[in-house]
C-alpha cells in the first residue's frame, strides 16, 4: 500500500494545489467558525468510533491487501470474502466499548474500495467476477443464511444507546466490472460509459443505505482518481462529480453530514478529514473537520499488528488536542474477522473511558484553545468562562504557569475532578499555580480556571 498511497497522496497534494485557487475561499473570520445548525450535535459530542469492517477482516492483512498483493478479482472473491463469517460481530458490546469510551457516534464501512456490500443490495451491477452472484455479506456468502444484518444491528444497538449512526462509502471499487484494479490511483475505468453507469449505480446503492439504515453521516472515501479536467479511464472522478455527489446525498437526506472527500481539497462536504494528523495550529481549518486516527498503524483488521498498538495516553492527549482546536476525533477499531474486537483494542477504549469519566466535561462541547499558541506542558479547551488546561508534562516543581485568560478575574482553580482549591499568584497575563508534586493522571492532568 505504500507505494500507492505515496502516489496517491503526491496527486491529493497536486490537487489540493491546483485547488487553491478554486472553490474554497476560508471565511474571512477569526479562527473560529459558525457550526450550521444541523452539525450542532457532531460539533458538540467532538468524539466518535471508526469501525474498519469487511471482507478484508477475514484475510487479516488490512483492508489494502488485494491492491498490495495484487490478488485477482476471482481469488480475491472465491478464496478470502466468500470464506468472510462474521457471527461474532457484536453490535451491543461494541456500541458499549464505544459509549463508555465516551464516543458519541460511529461510523461503519458499509462498502470499502474491495467493493464488497456489507448489506444486502440490490443494485445489479454490484455483482461477483462471473456477473452472477452479487458481492455482498448476504449474497456470498455462508453468512447470508444467518439471514442477520450486521449493519442494521449496529444501527439499532446505536439508536438503543443514544449514539449517532453513520455509514463509510468508497466511491473507488475494485471489483466492480466498470473497473479494473491497479494503475497509479488504484483503479481505472473499463470504458466511459462503465464510468457513467457506475456513478448511477453507486448513487442506487447510497439510496439503498440511506433507505435502510438513515444514516446521520455518510462518511466518503477513495476519490482519489482525480482529474481537474475532463475525466480519463486513469483520472476518473473530478470536482462537478463530486459536487454532484453533495448536492444528491443532501437531496435524498437533507440532515445527512458528509465529508470533504466526495472530492477533497476543494471545500466541498459538511467538514473537513485530516488524516492521522493533527493540524498545526496555525493552519487549523476554517470549518468544521475531524481528525481520524486508528489505534495502531492498520485500519481494516491485520493479525501482524495485534501487539503494536499505540499508548492509550497518546490517544488521549490526542483527543484533547483535536478539541483544542475546535476538531472532532474519530478514533478507528479494526474487528477480527470472525465480527470479534481485538483484546488491543477493547483495552484502549476502557483506558480512554477511565479518563473520560473524569475528564469529558473539557472535552464535550467546548471551543477551542484562546491562545494562539500551546505551552510546552500541554493545551487548553475553554467553556465559556471555564478554561481547562491539559497538562501532559507535570511541573517538576509544584508551580504550573499558564495563561489568563483576557485578563479575567478567577473565581477559582481545581484539579478537575477534586474540590480543593489550589493557590495561584497572578503577575500580568501569566498565572502560577501551585500543583501536588505528583501528577493525578500522567496521561493527561486537567486543571479548571473558573473566571468571574
Ligand atoms: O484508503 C483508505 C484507507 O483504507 C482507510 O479507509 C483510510 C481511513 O480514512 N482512508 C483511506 C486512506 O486515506
Amino acid at each position: 500500500m505504500k507505494k500507492i498511497a505515496q502516489k496517491i497522496m503526491t496527486l491529493l497534494l497536486v490537487a489540493a494545489l491546483a485547488a487553491s485557487s478554486v472553490a474554497y475561499v476560508p471565511a474571512q473570520t477569526a479562527s473560529a467558525y459558525t457550526v450550521p445548525s444541523n452539525m450542532k450535535w457532531w460539533a458538540r459530542d467532538k468524539f466518535g468510533m471508526f469501525i474498519h469492517f469487511g471482507a478484508y477482516s477475514y484475510y487479516g492483512q488490512g483492508e489494502w491487501a488485494m491492491n498490495e498483493q495484487k490478488i485477482s478479482k476471482k481469488k480475491y472473491q472465491t478464496e478470502i470474502a466468500a470464506k468472510f463469517n462474521p457471527t461474532s460481530f457484536n453490535a451491543t458490546e461494541i456500541v458499549k466499548y464505544a459509549k463508555q469510551a465516551g464516543m458519541k457516534y460511529i461510523v461503519i464501512t458499509a462498502k470499502h474500495h474491495e467493493g464488497f456490500s456489507m448489506w444486502d443490495t440490490k443494485v445489479a451491477s454490484f455483482k461477483d467476477y462471473t456477473g452472477t452472484k452479487t458481492f455482498s455479506l448476504q449474497s456470498y456468502t455462508k453468512f447470508g443464511a444467518t439471514g442477520r444484518d450486521v449493519l442494521m444491528e449496529l444501527k439499532k444497538a446505536c439508536d438503543k444507546a443514544g449514539l449517532k449512526f453513520g455509514l463509510y462509502y468508497s466511491i473507488v471499487d475494485w471489483n466492480h466490472s466498470s473497473q479494473n484494479i491497479g494503475g497509479t490511483l488504484s483503479s481505472t475505468m473499463t470504458s466511459m460509459d462503465a464510468r457513467a453507469k457506475y456513478i448511477t449505480d453507486m448513487k442506487a446503492q447510497l439510496k439503498e443505505l440511506v433507505d435502510l439504515y438513515d444514516p446521520a453521516v455518510m462518511w466518503f472515501d477513495g476519490d482519489w482518481s482525480y482529474s481537474a479536467k475532463k475525466p480519463t479511464l486513469e483520472n476518473w472522478w473530478t470536482k462537478s462529480d463530486g459536487v454532484d455527489l453533495y448536492r444528491y446525498m443532501k437531496s435524498i437526506s437533507p440532515n445527512i453530514l458528509v465529508n470533504e472527500r466526495v472530492c477533497r481539497s476543494f471545500g466541498l462536504g459538511d467538514f473537513e478529514c485530516p488524516e492521522r494528523s493533527i493540524p498545526d495550529k496555525s493552519a487549523v481549518p476554517k470549518r468544521p473537520w475531524e481528525t481520524c486516527q486508528s489505534m495502531n498503524d492498520a485500519w481494516g483488521y491485520k493479525k501482524s499488528l495485534e501487539k503494536s498498538y499505540f499508548s492509550t495516553g497518546s490517544i488521549i492527549r490526542d483527543l484533547a488536542m483535536v478539541a483544542s482546536e475546535g476538531g472532532n476525533y474519530l478514533l478507528n477499531i479494526g474487528p477480527k474477522g470472525n465480527g470479534q474486537m481485538t483484546s488491543g483494542s477493547k483495552k484502549i477504549l476502557k483506558g480512554v473511558g477511565k479518563w473520560m469519566k473524569t475528564n469529558s466535561v473539557s472535552i464535550y462541547g467546548v471551543s477551542a484553545s484562546p491562545f494562539k499558541k500551546d505551552p510546552s506542558w500541554g493545551t487548553y479547551t475553554r467553556k465559556n468562562k471555564t478554561v481547562y488546561a491539559h497538562v501532559y508534562k507535570w511541573p517538576k516543581n509544584g508551580k504550573l504557569v499558564m495563561k489568563r485568560y483576557k485578563n479575567k478575574k478567577i473565581k477559582k482553580i481545581t484539579i478537575l475532578g477534586k474540590s480543593k482549591k489550589l493557590k495561584y499568584t497572578i503577575k500580568k497575563n501569566k498565572i502560577t499555580v501551585n500543583v501536588p508534586k505528583k501528577a493525578p493522571n500522567t496521561k493527561d492532568t486537567v486543571i479548571v480556571v473558573k473566571y468571574k
